[in-house]
């Protein structure tokens, strides 16, 4: 079962696993039930396919979909006992940083509580399910050390951060306290061309291509100099995945290693393009966050000795892929 509000994982749970391990590829043809999460109320529908779930329409014949709202345990609590998963990856959560600034509330509220529902649920219900949580590099925040690993303080800057925070303790708690399987994966910046529009990658990605086919003008962006540790999506589901296959549940740092400004971003991404951002780039206040995350850095060596998992694409790849799809799809609807 994988639980998630967008489907930019789920799609490379589903899509791209299967080509690297023919476990999971079995696993999938057997079975695979997801709970997908409307954002708001249990009184919505699906989206049509041709918007929300476009990253999986070509294979939402081999899913089975279920519609359940993160704020509701009732909700949750029918769902889980209608599967009765084997294997649970909760992506699920209100997950743009900056937004959860302006509705502190809901983000704190929906991103807990719903992983405590569902927390709650398995063990009543499912007990023997391996649980994921989608943990994240923003509960490091203004970083104790650099690089950061497993054992590195938290000091979360933001809502966001703080309900990552409490949902890594629920997950930890649920493990030492009922006996559950269940893992957070640390998980830094991860990025593709599946990426929302409202993270500064993709931002970046679609305005530099849209500014190269004549679409736009300009690029407005706050903080230039903020540093991430940003790698590729794809490889990190995998990671995901690898977690809950071994015997026994531990959280890890899933990161690259290399930190870059966004400012380096920039500079590649137009640089590809044959452009000089310098001509297009404006800064803008509005964009900055109320408090910043200066600086991530990841230690994957824990991943590397136990899962065996290793980024391979690099910064600069990660760039040239998202700047390339984007320019690409921009073309076609040209
Ligand atoms: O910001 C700066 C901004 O929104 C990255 C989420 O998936 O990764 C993501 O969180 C940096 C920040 O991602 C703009 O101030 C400058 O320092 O792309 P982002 P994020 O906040 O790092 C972690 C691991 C998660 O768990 C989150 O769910 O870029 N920045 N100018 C900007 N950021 C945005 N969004 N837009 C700008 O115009």
């Amino acid at each position: 079962m994988v639980l998630t509000i967008d489907d930019k994982e789920l799609a490379y749970l589903v899509a791209k696993l299967p080509l690297k391990t023919k476990k999971f590829e079995d696993h999938v043809k057997e079975l695979l039930e997801i709970l997908h999460f409307e954002k708001k109320g249990y009184e919505s529908q699906f989206e049509d396919p041709e918007h929300r779930l476009w990253r999986i329409r070509h294979i939402l014949d081999k899913l089975i979909l279920h519609s359940a709202s993160l704020e509701s345990y009732a909700s949750i609590f029918s769902i889980v006992e209608k599967a009765r998963p084997d294997e649970c990856y909760h992506l699920a959560a209100q997950s743009f940083v900056s937004y959860s600034f302006e509705d502190e509330f809901s983000t704190i509220n929906t991103n807990i509580n719903g992983t405590h529902f569902i927390l709650s649920a398995i063990k009543k219900k499912a007990p023997e399910c391996k649980f994921y949580f989608a943990a994240s590099s923003e509960m490091f925040g203004l970083a104790k050390e650099t690089p950061q690993n497993e054992n590195t303080p938290f000091h979360p800057r933001s809502p966001y951060g703080i309900s990552k925070v409490t949902g890594f303790h629920l997950t930890q708690n649920y493990k030492e306290a009922y006996g559950i399987f269940a893992c957070n994966g640390i998980l830094f910046n991860h990025e593709s061309p599946r990426r929302g529009f409202e993270f500064v990658t993709r931002k970046i990605s679609n305005e530099v291509g849209k500014i190269k086919l004549g679409l736009s003008k300009e690029l407005r962006l706050g903080n230039l100099e903020a540093k991430r540790d940003w790698g590729l999506a794809n490889e990190y589901v995998r990671a995901m995945w690898l977690m809950l296959q071994q015997n026994e549940p531990d959280d890890y740092v899933i990161a690259t290693g290399e930190t870059h400004s966004v400012r380096e971003f920039v500079e590649l991404a137009f640089d590809h393009l044959g452009l000089d951002w310098e001509k297009y780039v404006i800064i803008d206040d509005k964009l900055y966050r109320a408090a910043e995350v200066y600086h991530l850095c990841g230690n994957y060596s824990k991943a590397k000795k136990k899962l065996g998992w290793e980024p391979e694409v690099n910064f600069r790849d990660l760039v040239k892929i998202m700047v390339d799809a984007d320019l690409e799809r921009l073309q076609k609807r040209l």
